[in-house]
């Protein structure tokens, strides 16, 4: 079974991840709640929110960390925008198997390193109307 618990949060890809967080944090007015460089993704990201104490999902932003990064392939191809939607699990390689069991392409054998040591795959965005899914599973604590 694949229940989703939340929307966890919904990445957009972005050319300059300091121009972009100067445009969610200061005219947007979010706060920032974390940074990281995902090197096995790709990329360099921070977590926004409307506050940075709330429940509510998160704003991912995605730069490339390299010319190699799926990142960049997203941006050569489509422009800084909406890359992804991502759904909050228990468990993540049991949520994997109800969506391949479901018939859906999910990316990865088992799961990789996410945000904040949490594990995450994909669901490919053919089998989503034209929407990249992830699937997060939270690191403990
Ligand atoms: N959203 C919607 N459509 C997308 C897309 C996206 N993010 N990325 C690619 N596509 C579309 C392309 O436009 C193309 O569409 P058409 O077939 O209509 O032309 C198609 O998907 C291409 O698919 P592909 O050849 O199978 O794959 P790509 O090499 O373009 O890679 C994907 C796409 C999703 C398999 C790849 O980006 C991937 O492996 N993603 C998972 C990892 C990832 O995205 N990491 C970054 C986020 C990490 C995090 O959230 O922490
Ligand atoms: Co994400």
């Amino acid at each position: 079974m694949y229940a989703f618990t939340a929307i966890d949060h919904v990445g957009v890809a972005v050319l300059d991840l300091d121009a972009a967080l100067a445009w969610y944090r200061e005219r947007m007015g979010l706060e920032l709640v974390h940074t990281e460089i995902n090197h096995d993704q790709g990329l360099v990201e921070a977590m926004l929110r409307a506050r940075a104490d709330d429940d509510g999902a998160q704003l991912q932003i995605l730069a490339p960390d390299g010319p190699d990064s799926p990142i960049a392939k997203f941006l050569d191809r489509s422009g800084p925008g909406m890359h992804h939607i991502a759904y909050r699990v228990d468990d993540v390689e049991a949520a994997a198997a109800g969506l391949r069991e479901a018939g859906l392409h999910v990316l990865y054998d088992s799961a990789r390193t996410g945000t904040a040591a949490s594990l995450i795959n994909f669901v490919h965005p053919r089998d989503n109307g034209g929407v990249l899914l992830e699937i997060v599973q939270r690191a403990e604590g």
